[in-house]
Parts: C-alpha cells; structure tokens; sequence
C-alpha cells in the first residue's frame, strides 16, 4: 500500500489475463450469463477493481449503461471478490429494482460520474456484504455503487460484463470485436 493513496484502483481491459480467463468462460458464470443475455453471450469488459485498506474511496451510485456504448441498456455483470466484502471495506451497495427506473440522469464529479441524491431514495440503499469468490449477476442499470474502505485490509474484485446477440455498439466507428465467450 502506498502512504499516498496512489494505489492503482482500477485495471481494465483483462480480456486475456489468465486467471480471469479461467473466470470469463466458466460454466458456473456462463450458464448464468446464458439465460441473462442470451446465446451466445459476449464479453464488453473484464476489470479488477481494487479499494486499498484505508484510503479506498467511495464510489458514487450510478449506473453503468449511461456511459457504455450498447444499446439496448440491459447488459448483465457478475461482480466477485477476492476478498470478503464488508460493510467496512466497501461492499457493493444496491437500490433493488432501480434497474426498471430507465436511465437516470448522471453528473460529472472530480473523478466520477453519478446519480445525485435526489433522483433516488437513499434510504432504499441496501449493501451487500459477500464472501470471497462469491458472484453477484446485476443488470446495466441497476443503481449500484460502494462506501470508502475504511478497515486496515484491501478490497480487491473483478467484474465482468456481457452482452448478448440482441445488443449492438452505438459509439464511434469502428465498433470493437465483442468475441463469443465458450467454456
Ligand atoms: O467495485 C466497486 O466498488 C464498484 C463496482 C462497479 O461500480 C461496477 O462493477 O460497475
């Protein structure tokens, strides 16, 4: 851990990384994914996500869709930790059902782009504290974000996203290859 907070926090782009590999294309993910997105699902992003003890920050509620360029905004993510996510570390928090809202208008703040406060109850907020290597599957467009990691260990996931045959790249030509993902 570096005293200056200047940890990496984020490493995106894992399509190739061995040992997500071994995650992306797993039957206990896939068969999942399968029924979520549909077949043959592809991959949009593979991430670790990184809360250093101490100095991880928060992550504004947001949602992902507003910012990704596919169309239709129903992609689905299995988050898991490496770590077992806490209330003190920065597990996941949710807003149940916020993915049938559409999308919500976001700001741009110094370092995140966010739902404000008012386009949403706070008080529905729940966390989800989770074991190590256990999986959460959300839709694109659930209202979802994490508290700063105030415990003196790291919190360390990775997330991957899919997308299925019904979707289609909406950004600037050209649009990337999403290749199948196969066991
Ligand atoms: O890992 C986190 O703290 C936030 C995760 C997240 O926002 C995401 O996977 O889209």
């Amino acid at each position: 851990m570096r005293a200056d907070g200047g940890d990496i926090r984020k490493v995106d782009g894992l399509f190739h990384d061995d040992l997500l590999h071994g995650l992306i294309t797993s039957e206990r993910v896939l068969r999942f994914v399968r029924a979520l997105v549909g077949e043959p699902p592809r991959l949009f992003r593979a991430t670790a996500l990184m809360k250093p003890a101490a100095v991880g920050s928060e992550k504004g509620q947001h949602q992902d869709s507003p910012y990704w360029p596919i169309a239709p905004m129903s992609l689905w993510s299995c988050w898991i930790p490496f770590d077992d996510a806490t209330l003190d570390n920065g597990c996941l928090t949710v807003v149940p059902g916020s993915h049938r809202r559409g999308a919500l208008p976001h700001v741009q703040t110094q370092d995140d782009f966010v739902v404000p406060a008012e386009h949403y109850d706070e008080a529905a907020l729940v966390p989800v504290p989770m074991r190590r290597g256990s999986a959460l599957f959300f839709h694109s467009l659930l209202l979802h974000g994490s508290a700063a990691n105030t415990s003196g260990d790291p919190r360390r996931a990775v997330t991957m996203s899919y997308l299925g045959p019904g979707h289609r790249y909406t950004g600037t030509p050209p649009a990337p290859e999403y290749p199948p993902v196969t066991e």
